[in-house]
């Protein structure tokens, strides 16, 4: 069943995914020599061998969570115009094999969190969730999911804790779902990949949501995936709607809406998670309060702070797939030390790369634990560490 993964030195066999492997290891060598390039100039020291590491965005899925999105690509193919990559991982070949990295909790993935010194993966549902599934196929496999993940906690409780999985198409059911996998599922927080139906939470129809997240200090995890249809057009050439650009446009515009609708006034305590470096959205911090002022671009949109003032208050980001220690030094100069935690953004990401980086990052040895481990810890309410 994971046979792709179980030779000792885990090259992988068809051809196609050896192209693949082959592309990663001359990309990983060009990363390298990006990031030595990056960090010269900035102090060097080094994470102590008995480092703890909690990775907070890595990603999962179950046979029936891929049945539900094979079942709906046989149904209506041109769903894999975009998300190319994931479709092929979920149709390309048999459903038991190659998304073996992504249904395997125990095995291959245990063990290399063990082999890199990762104590802990917070996971969750792998994009796009159960977004693109009718309605109560959704609800039904979110609670599936669920289930299946408290179980793997259950059985590794300091390895594993989790992101509930909720359907938006019905914000009822997810807040009662949210409910759930706070009180009985221990869970810690909620994942939500962006655009719903191509609609985003800052439309009072999804507030329940948000409501619901803030009265269970569930903190909402926005993950990527390709841009709505409104927005995709200038994405469509050269790939630009993946994670090379696309994902992080169509997420970082997510949270503006989000701010810009008000919901954080009406729910001061939700928190917004975004991996990827915060999609860059507080790269934009003084633009953005500078823009808000009266006569200028924002215009009259009404809400009771600032920009930035959100944005040290309801963001919360993540590393995931950027191992860029400027863009680290920035976050955590602008948002603060006690806002950034690490990523994976397993299996998309290869761990020895996020664990070198962040285990050499130019940090004191107190800001590389609170963005290792210690923020993630109190954000998403980890007891097992
Ligand atoms: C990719 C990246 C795929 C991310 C993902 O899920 C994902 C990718 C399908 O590289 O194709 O979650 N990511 O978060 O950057
Ligand atoms: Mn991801």
């Amino acid at each position: 069943m994971f046979s792709r993964y179980e030779n000792a030195d885990n090259r992988l066999e068809d051809e196609d995914m050896d192209f693949d492997r082959r592309t990663l290891l001359a990309s990983a060598t060009t990363a390298a020599a990006a990031a030595a390039t990056l960090t010269s100039g900035l102090a060097k020291a080094a994470a102590p061998k008995n480092q703890i590491r909690i990775a907070t965005e890595e990603a999962f899925s179950t046979r029936e969570h891929m049945r539900a999105m094979k079942a709906l690509v046989d149904s209506a193919p041109e769903v894999t115009r975009h998300d190319y990559r994931l479709w092929r991982l979920i149709t390309g070949d048999q459903l038991a094999d190659t998304p073996a990295r992504l249904l395997d909790l125990e095995k291959q993935r245990l063990a290399e969190m063990d082999q890199y010194g990762v104590n802990m993966q917070l996971l969750s549902l792998t994009s796009p969730g159960v977004q693109m599934l009718a309605t109560d196929v959704a609800v039904g496999v979110a609670e599936s999911v669920n289930d299946e993940m408290a179980e793997a906690i259950a059985r590794h409780p300091t390895r594993f804790a989790g992101l509930a999985t909720v359907a938006p198409q019905d914000p009822a059911r997810a807040a009662q779902e949210i409910e759930r996998a706070k009180t009985k599922l221990k869970l810690n927080g909620i994942v939500i990949n962006s655009q719903t139906n191509n609609e985003y939470l800052d439309l009072q129809k999804y507030w329940p949501i948000l409501e619901a997240a803030e009265a269970h200090d569930m903190p909402i995890y926005i993950h990527p995936r390709t841009p709505s249809d409104q927005m995709r057009a200038p994405f469509d050439d050269y790939n630009m709607g993946s994670a090379f650009w696309g994902y992080g446009m169509e997420t970082s515009t997510h949270f503006v809406r989000i701010m810009m609708s008000g919901a954080f006034d009406r729910f001061p305590n939700l928190k917004i998670v975004l991996g990827h470096m915060g999609e860059a959205v507080h790269f934009w911090i003084w633009r953005l309060d500078y823009m808000s002022a009266p006569g200028r671009a924002r215009g009259e949109t009404p809400t009771k702070k600032l920009p930035s003032e959100y944005l040290r208050q309801n963001l919360r980001i993540t590393t995931s797939g950027q191992e860029n220690p400027h863009a680290l030094r920035y976050s955590i100069d602008v948002l603060g030390l006690e806002n950034v935690m690490w990523a994976i953004d397993y299996p998309y990401q290869e761990t020895p790369g996020a664990v070198s980086f962040m285990d050499n990052a130019p940090l004191s040895q107190q800001e590389r634990d609170a963005v290792y481990w210690q923020n993630a810890k109190r954000i998403f309410n980890i007891t097992t560490i």
